[in-house]
């Protein structure tokens, strides 16, 4: 027992870690077209913020280029990085947003 030579009989345990499945960030990207109002919306709709955290967040974005908006799994993040760039696209605006592994 225990995956080991050198036990002389005693039985040892090996710890398997749990394996997380990995989280992505959501990450929005300033430009200098889109409207502020439109980025607030698009936090507040997208990613449930009330007005005053979404208004935070853009000015973040603004102000340091961009921002994680938040974390998900690859499944969740895949959806609102589709969700935030459609919106944006019907409304000719050229906001990005993109995921990356935490
Ligand atoms: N920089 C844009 C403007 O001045 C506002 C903006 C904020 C755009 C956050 C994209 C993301 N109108």
């Amino acid at each position: 027992d225990g995956e080991s030579e050198g036990d002389a009989g005693l039985a040892t345990k090996t710890k398997t870690r749990t394996q997380r499945p990995p989280m992505y960030k959501v990450l929005l990207l300033n430009d200098d077209y889109t409207p502020m109002e439109f980025v607030v919306h698009i936090l507040e709709r997208f990613f449930g913020m009330t007005h005053a955290q979404a208004f935070e967040i853009m000015l973040t974005v603004h102000k340091k280029g961009l921002a994680v908006v938040g974390v998900y799994s690859f499944e969740v993040a895949e959806t609102k990085v589709g969700q935030v760039m459609d919106f944006a696209r019907r409304h000719q605006h050229p906001l990005q947003c993109t995921m990356e592994k935490e």
